[in-house]
């Protein structure tokens, strides 16, 4: 009798917590006393929820992204819309879920653009209410139309979906071209040494690394063994272009001075910038003024570094006097992975770190590490520091922000949650579809199910689990946050009522069978 009586009020708890579910709240106010701020998303690469001094990590030094986590609102439950890079910043700036998007995966330098240029963005709805626009650093969401020549204007581009300026990698630092493309033109060209870019076939006498190891500074992993730039081999092949070729050890400061002249030309309007570092992504090259800044490697070293450079670009917005009129958004495109590709002793150094602060997984996998991120939003003199549980997604900003300087719009799958943000309310998202090269799961208040995918269930290279399982997999993650006990046989009601929820969002997406992409 017991039983059923439980069974019942479960059931009759479920219902609600599902009903939640499909509700929107329409009703959150912009404060009024909030006009045009500045705004800057700081954007990492691959740094993970446990990477950072204030929500765990002792090995590495954080200061200036601990400010901006102790200053500001630090979610708990921030999420990146999917496990890696492309698809996340895409919907970072669309506010449309990746997998709505065909090819919104990982993509290779000579991509075309994945924005279309009549897709709303975020930094076009900026424009739009009369913000300066800029992007500093890594772009990887394709550029120009599929057959780019590298040595005339690059377009369509960032400067074609919203941003005034933009100073870009065009893909990834591990893969070529390895040079910086200032709004559509590569940065340093010598028209007479042109640059030839195959993600297909090597050049005629270009050396690789697969075939020339004793060229290489760094060693190859898995990946990575095609043409050879400053010594570290690359995924793609490059002929040309000498003069253009980054430094790597200088990129984080040459990011940085671009960031901070931005911030100084543009300080009399209201502007945007992403700010979008290249670290901890591979190749991990410190300058020399950090290598052993941490007793984990290279990896450790360029979160140390990134971090410096924030503290900078704090310093100019301090200095240039409006720090307290810039909104300023801390997070990164998905979670960590030790070894990525490359022989850095990122493993062997580990020790005790952990990157994922215990989350189960890491980059490329459904399991919570994929995607919960660190996530700090920050406002100097209007935002009451503090943590918060709420439920956010970066795919929220878009929406979010348009209501901060005063639009009555919502932007595709983009909430509203301006006071979530601004710290005046926790009620987040009731529900959150997760990403993972193309995979999905379905978050609803504190619970995650995964549905059931065909491929491994370990990432041998990379060492993570994918959150690939023949069987449905939920867990309630209030309770369970590394996801150790798998509840679905227990909570057969709830798991259905979630697959229902799932498939009524998710609709003709392909629910099974997407693999790992590693090209
Ligand atoms: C993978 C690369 C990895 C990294 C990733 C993109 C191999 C074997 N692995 O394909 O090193 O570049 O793509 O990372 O090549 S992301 O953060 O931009 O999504
Ligand atoms: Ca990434």
């Amino acid at each position: 009798m017991k039983k059923i009586i439980t069974q019942a009020i479960l059931a009759t708890a479920l219902f609600y917590l599902i009903g939640s579910c499909s509700v929107v709240d329409q009703d959150k106010n912009v404060a009024e006393d909030i006009t045009k701020p500045n705004i800057v998303i700081i954007y990492l690469d691959d740094l993970g929820y446990g990477d950072v001094g204030t929500q765990g990590a002792t090995a590495i030094n954080t200061p200036n992204m601990d400010r901006l986590a102790n200053g500001g609102i630090r979610f708990t439950n921030g999420y990146a819309s999917s496990a890696t890079c492309t698809p996340s910043r895409y919907a970072l700036l669309t506010g449309t879920y990746p997998w709505r998007k065909a090819n919104a995966r990982i993509l290779p330098g000579t991509a075309p653009l994945l924005i279309d240029t009549s897709e709303w963005t975020l930094p076009k709805m900026l424009l739009s209410q009369g913000y300066h626009t800029g992007i500093v650093g890594k772009w990887h969401l394709g550029l120009g139309r599929g057959n780019v020549d590298w040595n005339e204007h690059i377009s369509p581009g960032p400067n074609e979906v919203g941003f005034d300026y933009s100073y870009i990698m065009a893909a990834t630092q591990d893969r070529v071209p390895t040079v910086y493309i200032e709004n559509g033109g590569v940065v340093g060209l010598d028209t007479s040494d042109p640059i030839l870019i195959s993600y297909e076939e090597n050049f005629e006498g270009e050396p690789t690394g697969k075939d020339n190891p004793e060229l290489l500074t760094m060693k190859w992993h898995h990946g990575h063994n095609a043409s050879i730039v400053n010594g570290i081999p690359r995924i793609g092949y490059m002929k040309g272009g000498e003069s253009a070729k980054w430094k790597d050890e200088d990129m984080a400061d040459e990011f940085l001075n671009k960031a901070q002249a931005y911030v100084k030309a543009h300080k009399e309007e209201p502007f945007f910038l992403y700010y979008a570092l290249q670290q901890p992504h591979v190749p991990r090259t410190p300058h020399p003024r950090f290598v052993g800044a941490t007793e984990l490697g290279p990896r450790g070293d360029v979160i140390a570094e990134a971090d410096w450079m924030i503290g900078e670009f704090l310093k100019t917005l301090e200095t240039e006097g409006i720090l307290q009129n810039t909104l300023v958004i801390l997070t990164s495109d998905n979670g960590p992975v030790l070894n990525d590709g490359y022989y850095d002793k990122a493993v062997e150094l580990n020790g005790a770190h952990q990157a994922t602060a215990g989350l189960r997984g890491g980059k490329y996998s459904l399991f919570e590490a994929g995607t919960r991120v660190p996530f700090f939003v920050h406002w100097q003199g209007m935002i009451e520091p503090k943590v918060s549980d709420a439920l956010v997604s970066q795919i929220d900003l878009m929406s979010s922000l348009g209501s901060l300087i005063g639009l009555d719009q919502r932007f595709a799958d983009s909430e509203d949650l301006i006071d979530v943000f601004m710290g005046k309310s926790d009620e987040g998202r009731d529900e959150l579809i997760l990403e993972a090269s193309s995979r999905t799961a379905y978050r609803c208040g504190d619970w995650v199910m995964i549905p059931p995918y065909d491929g491994p269930a370990i990432n041998d290279w990379v060492n993570i689990e994918l959150g690939n399982s023949s069987e449905y997999l939920l867990y309630d993650l209030g309770n369970d946050p590394g996801q150790q006990t798998n509840s679905a046989n227990d909570q057969p009601e709830l798991l259905s009522q979630m697959i229902e929820r799932y498939k009524e969002i998710v609709g003709q997406h392909k629910m099974n069978g997407s693999q790992l992409d590693l090209k």
